[in-house]
């Protein structure tokens, strides 16, 4: 790869979330500026916007921070030497537990292409059922449920831009104001429907917010309905033309009348009616789900009562509305596409489709039997490592699970048990410190790569200058282990997607007509996209949903608490999530010193009469303790949170100490969004 001479200004798009905002990086004499796109929609309405986080990106660039030889046992190695170690440990632990014995966990944050090979990786390479990555703690619910009803899981199935036509729309636990920024500019000015537990910043602009328990989302969802049924709202044309099942959904929520709801959730009955009446009195409404509703061990089926509702309203496929999951991470939506989830191989096809594997054992050279079937999700996975029947080895890829798993505290011991694990990571997070070979990888800006945001653009990314040290790509990371099993393959961006497009070629994610040269003329392309003179598909529901009689599918689903509920000893409900200023586990933001001084410690937010009670005040040290774990943080006093919760964010080590990892039965997300504890003062 060459990069751009010195000085030279180059168009890429952020390290972080989903919204992929488009910068320009310029380079001059080590010197890196960062500035806003105009050109890219996702920037906000009119274009040109950043968050703190991306302002600030330049800062992971520096040296500093980063890795920048390999680690053998925590030495600085070569290269040739730690990739060796890698490949004799491997073919040691093949021979002894068979190919499943290596295991591979990936990031949502990888390139395509980086997910694409990794899959290949574990498939072809290694032989190995076991891969899966942390996408399956972010969007999997939703996932699930889109799959089922509309045949497609694309995050937002139109262009963000069209929420500026947006007259009403729903938030379903999602804090954009903090996690994406610029999206508040989409909105316009519609009028908002919150729904946090927390009066957060973004349910501070909101017209109407509903304030539930932790983890009681589905009876809301379904009190809903009930409420716009009963109401004579339901759009009978919309339902009669383009779905079907509605008659068992109206029936199961006939018994969700609203003042059962509102002792279940805490919302107001009033507060429900309002909420219908906005929703049914325009032809412009979204509802649009985040990880407050989906991460639940019902997640699935509480984002499926929130598309009944959507679908009840006739705004799915319909111009000027529609229902949308709002995917979390920078590739969260390319990541979950092209073969890095333990059930899929790329193209969004599944694993145990014969055709499927037909298709992408003829693109990668090898006879479909031999591709190994579905492997463990997530934390499955991550929990039978180091158990006498789970993987022995472990290649991890952009991740850092010691803080972001679920019941943490057990992880660190599990990884220890491993007789191999080996992490590519760009700094020595909690996770790559536990590693036996640490490989230093290069990230955003110093390579080129496609990524598809949260629309199902796929957005490129440009290199604008090499990494330092003896740093590589994840590819040269990918391919130099490839080699070490006896296969050649190229570590070269523009091939690998041009393999990749092969791969998706016929799938529900087919990328087959996208180009890098195109993705850059056009600012972006929309999936499905099958050919090179196709335009592209920004909203692919407009005619027919993705289902095989193309209607979207009405799901029933039933309310139940969540798998954990205060009692005596743990009378507390624990949820957990976002800072602006801070990003996932903080391996990358807890290292730039601008947003360290903006959200420097982990705190615990509490109420006053909760912090009164317990005899806490603003400040205190706090010890929070779960079953599963115990951890310390500030207190943080605020009237914003309910009397009956408090919220910790999960960007340091800590707060998924205590995190439940019960999972949904279909999605297998773990639920982070609640669980009991109790609190104390610390002396
Ligand atoms: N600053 C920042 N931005 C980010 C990220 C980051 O780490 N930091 N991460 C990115 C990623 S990967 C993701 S997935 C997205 C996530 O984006 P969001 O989904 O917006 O983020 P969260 O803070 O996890 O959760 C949103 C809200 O859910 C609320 N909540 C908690 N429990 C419940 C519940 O039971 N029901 C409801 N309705 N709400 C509940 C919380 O109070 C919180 O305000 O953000 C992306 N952007
Ligand atoms: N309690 C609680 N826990 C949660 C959540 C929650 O809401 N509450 N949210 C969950 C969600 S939605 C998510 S998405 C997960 C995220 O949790 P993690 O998977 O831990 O995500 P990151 O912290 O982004 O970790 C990414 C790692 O990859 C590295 N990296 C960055 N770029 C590259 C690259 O190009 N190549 C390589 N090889 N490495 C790179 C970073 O330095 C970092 O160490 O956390 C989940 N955990
Ligand atoms: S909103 Fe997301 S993509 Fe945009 S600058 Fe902030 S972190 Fe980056
Ligand atoms: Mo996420």
């Amino acid at each position: 790869m060459t990069s751009p001479p010195d000085g030279a200004s180059v168009k890429t798009h952020c390290p972080y979330c989903a919204l992929q905002c488009g910068m320009t990086v310029t380079a001059r004499g080590g010197e890196v500026t960062i500035a806003p796109r105009t050109d890219i929609p996702a920037n906000g309405h009119g274009g040109g916007a950043l968050c703190q986080k991306g302002w600030t990106a330049g800062e992971l660039l520096e040296p500093g921070a980063r890795l920048t030889t390999p680690l053998l046992y925590g030495r600085r190695a070569t290269w040739e030497k730690a990739l060796d170690h890698v490949s004799r440990s491997l073919a040691g632990i093949r021979a002894a537990h068979g190919p499943d014995g290596v295991a591979v966990f990936g990031g949502g944050g990888l390139t395509n292409e980086s997910a694409y090979h990794l899959g290949k990786l574990a498939r072809v390479a290694l032989g190995t059922s076991q891969i899966d990555y942390n996408g399956r703690f972010c969007m999997s619910s939703a996932a699930a449920a889109a799959n089922k009803a509309f045949g497609l899981d694309r995050g937002l199935p139109f262009p963000l831009t069209d929420l500026a036509g947006a007259d009403v729309v729903l938030l379903a636990g999602a804090n954009i104001a903090e996690t994406m920024p610029p999206l508040v500019r989409h909105l316009g000015v519609p009028r908002l429907i919150v729904v946090d537990p927390r009066l957060t910043p973004t349910a501070k602009l909101a017209a109407l917010h509903l304030q539930p328990a932790p983890g009681t989302d589905l009876a809301l969802a379904l009190g809903l309905l009930h409420l716009l049924i009963a109401e004579g709202g339901v759009d009978a044309a919309y339902v009669a033309a383009r779905t079907s099942g509605f008659d068992a959904v109206r029936t199961s929520v006939a018994s969700w009348w609203p003042e059962r709801v509102e002792r279940i959730t805490g919302v107001p009955v009033a507060r429900m009616r309002s909420a219908v009446h906005m929703l049914k009195n325009t032809d412009n409404a979204y509802i649009l789900t985040g990880r407050g509703a989906e991460q639940h061990a019902k997640g699935t089926d509480t984002v499926s009562a929130f598309v009944n509702l959507a679908l009840a309203l006739g705004l799915p496929g319909t111009p000027g509305s529609g229902y949308g999951c709002l995917t979390g991470q920078g590739n969260g939506q390319g990541g979950r596409e092209h073969g890095q989830k333990a059930d899929q191989l790329p193209g969004y096809r599944k694993i145990d489709d014969p055709a499927a594997r037909a298709h992408v054992a003829a693109v990668w050279g090898v006879e479909p039997s031999a591709l190994p079937g579905p492997g463990r999700s997530a934390q499955e996975l991550l929990d039978a490592l180091g158990t006498a029947e789970g993987p022995r080895a472990l290649l991890l890829f952009g991740s850092n699970p010691v803080v972001s798993a679920p019941r943490s505290g057990t992880l660190a011991d599990r990884l220890r048990r491993l007789d191999l694990l080996v992490v590519a990571d760009v700094v020595l997070s909690e996770t790559a410190a536990l590693a036996d070979v640490v490989l230093p990888a290069a990230q955003w800006a110093e390579q080129d790569g496609t990524m598809t945001n949260l629309e199902g653009r796929v957005l490129l990314r440009r290199r604008a200058f090499p990494p330092p040290g003896e740093v590589r790509t994840d590819l040269e990371i990918i391919q130099g282990i490839a080699a070490g099993l006896g296969h050649t393959w190229t570590a070269s961006p523009p091939a690998v997607f041009d393999e990749l497009r092969r791969a998706s070629a016929g799938g529900i994610a087919d990328y087959a007509g996208i180009t890098y040269d195109r993705i850059a003329a056009e600012t972006g392309v929309f999936w499905p996209c099958p050919a090179e003179n196709h335009p592209g598909t920004p909203r692919p529901f407009l005619d027919r949903f993705a289902t095989p009689d193309g209607r979207a599918r009405f799901t029933p689903v039933e309310h139940r608490p969540p798998a954990e509920e205060p009692d005596d000893d743990y009378p507390v409900h624990l949820t957990t999530g976002r800072v602006l200023a801070q990003y996932q586990s903080g391996a990358q933001t807890r290292r730039v010193a601008a947003l360290v001084e903006a959200a420097p410690e982990p705190f615990v937010e509490l109420h006053p009469d909760l912090a009164a009670q317990l005899g806490i005040g603003a400040g205190d040290l706090v010890r929070v303790r779960s079953r599963r774990g115990s951890t310390e943080a500030v207190a943080s006093i605020t009237h914003t949170i309910r009397r009956d919760t408090v919220f910790m964010p999960f960007h340091w080590e800590g707060a998924n100490r205590l995190t439940n990892p019960a999972l949904d039965p279909a999605s297998r997300m773990p639920e982070f969004k609640v669980c009991a504890v109790r609190l104390e003062k610390v002396a």
